[in-house]
Formats: C-alpha cells, structure tokens, sequence
C-alpha cells in the first residue's frame, strides 16, 4: 500500500490511498477535486472510492464536483449532512479497496457524524494506516463541535487507541505545531514533546509535512491520548480521565501561544 498526501486549502490534507498490487485507489476527504484527478492521473492508478471523515465543507465540500468529473465511484461517509453519499457506513463495517481492508470507526464528537478509516494491507506486508480527519490531530485532537469528552474517551482511548502501536496515523489538518506548543505547557518535562517539536519546526521551516505518526507516537505526545497519566492530571488538577479531557479541551480552546 502507498499513501500520498496531498495538501489542500490553507492547512488541509487529502489522501490517496493506493494498492499496489491491483492499481485501485481511494481518496480521503477530497476537497480539492482537479488536485485529486491531476495525482491519479499522473500516478496511473483507478479511482474507485471516496472514503469522508465527516461533513464540514473543507472535507466534504469537493464530493459534489469529483462525482461529477469521475462517474462511478463509491462515495463512503456517515453523515446525511455528505454530499454525494452513495455508501452510509457505520462502526464495525469493512469493504476493500483492490486488496487492501478498510474498517470503519465510528467517532462522534468533533461532529456526530465522524467516521475515521482503518486500513490494512493482506497480511504483513506493513503497517497499517488510519486516517482520522478532525477526530485525532498530530499532539491533538478536534475542537468538540457536536460532542462530549466521554465521546473523544471513547474515540481516541478505547478505539483508535486499540490499534497496533505501528498504525501510521494520516490525520485532517497540519496542526502539529501549535499543538505541541500546547502539549509542552501542559506536560513542561516530557522529551518527546520536545524532541517532536523540535523535529516538527524543522520540518516546516522546509515546507514539509509532519504526517504521518503513529498510534504509538501519539500515546507518547499528545495530550488528549494521555489523560490516563499522572503529569497531565496534574495540569488539569484533576484524576477523572474524562474530567481531564474536559479540561484539556477548555484550556486548548483559550490557549494563546507567543512561540508559535
Ligand atoms: C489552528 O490553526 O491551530 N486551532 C486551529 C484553528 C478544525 S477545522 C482552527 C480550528 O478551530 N480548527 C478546527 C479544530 O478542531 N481545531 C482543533 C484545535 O484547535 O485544537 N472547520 O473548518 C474546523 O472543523 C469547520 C468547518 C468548523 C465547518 C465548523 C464548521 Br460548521
Ligand atoms: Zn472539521
């Protein structure tokens, strides 16, 4: 399986998801349609489905148009709110793409209706992918538009945290950044955040992106993963995971940061 990422918008991501062995392809959350169909035809490769993380217009908003340039593709979301649905997912469902397995996960909070996509090569070729648009950020997670911190518990702990530690995780938006900024005031002394800020500012001072990390990355930096442990529970001077989470969402919500 190969992954290319394709920015969009000002700070947007989209996703092709390629199997190598068949040709066939998908796309995540293609807001930029002509952007999509220059890559697959560039990359020779067969369009075949539209995987959307959820119904906000900067990931939805190129559905319409790339259904009507390339006809017959599966466009897979959860929401009634997606344009060009053909396929409703929920939690639990797999199909494929060429050889590949993608298994969907049901993730409300940032919207009710937020679908991440798991997907998985025949057996051991390499790890596999999930691609979490505005649920899971690099060091973050998304603001809770539709949603509540017992439903990103759910979602970032119980169910994207379950995958294997190597899943490469492709998220919606280049945050990583701001996001670190704000993971090391909220953990000062962990050198994970800081060696991933470090890393991250280099990166983008040449222009290149962040993407991807890993499950097991995350669980090392990102706050929003961490609310089990003891330091971020001393920064929210709270023990309930989910109490936590709260706080961590409210405080990000005001952070204001001078060292971007
Ligand atoms: C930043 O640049 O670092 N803090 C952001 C500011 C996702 S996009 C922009 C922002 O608020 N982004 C949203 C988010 O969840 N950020 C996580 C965070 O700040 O920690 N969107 O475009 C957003 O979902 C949107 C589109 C929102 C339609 C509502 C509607 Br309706
Ligand atoms: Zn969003």
């Amino acid at each position: 399986m190969e992954v290319k990422i394709l920015s969009a918008l000002s700070d947007n991501y989209m996703y092709l998801i390629i199997d190598k062995e068949t040709n066939k392809a998908a796309i995540v959350d293609p807001v930029e349609p002509e952007k999509v169909l220059k890559t697959v035809s560039d990359s020779g490769v067969q369009l075949t489905t539209v995987l959307t993380t959820h119904h906000h217009w900067d990931h939805a908003g190129g559905n319409v148009d790339l259904v009507s340039k390339a006809s017959g593709l599966t466009v897979c979301g959860y929401d009634e709110r997606i344009g060009g649905l053909t396929n409703k997912v929920n939690h639990g469902d797999s199909f494929t793409i060429g050889k590949l397995l993608v298994n969907c996960l049901y993730t409300p909070c940032h919207t009710s209706g937020h679908i991440c996509y798991h997907v998985v090569p025949p057996s051991g070729e390499s790890d596999g992918a999930v691609f979490t648009g505005d649920t899971l950020f690099l060091a973050g997670c998304g603001k809770f538009f539709e949603g509540t911190a017992d439903q990103m518990y759910e979602a970032l702990i119980k169910k994207l945290g379950s995958l294997p530690d190597s899943t490469k995780v492709y998220c919606g938006h280049e945050y990583t950044v701001s996001n670190l900024v704000f993971a090391k005031n909220v953990e000062p002394s962990n050198q994970d955040i800081e060696n991933k800020l470090n890393w991250s500012r280099e990166r983008r001072s040449n222009c290149e992106t962040t993407i991807p990390s890993t499950i097991g990355e995350e669980k090392l930096i990102n706050p929003f993963m961490r609310v089990n442990q003891s330091s971020v529970q001393q920064f929210a001077k709270l023990t309930d995971p989910i109490k936590v989470m709260a706080a961590l969402r409210e405080a990000k919500n005001n952070f204001k940061s001078s060292s971007l």
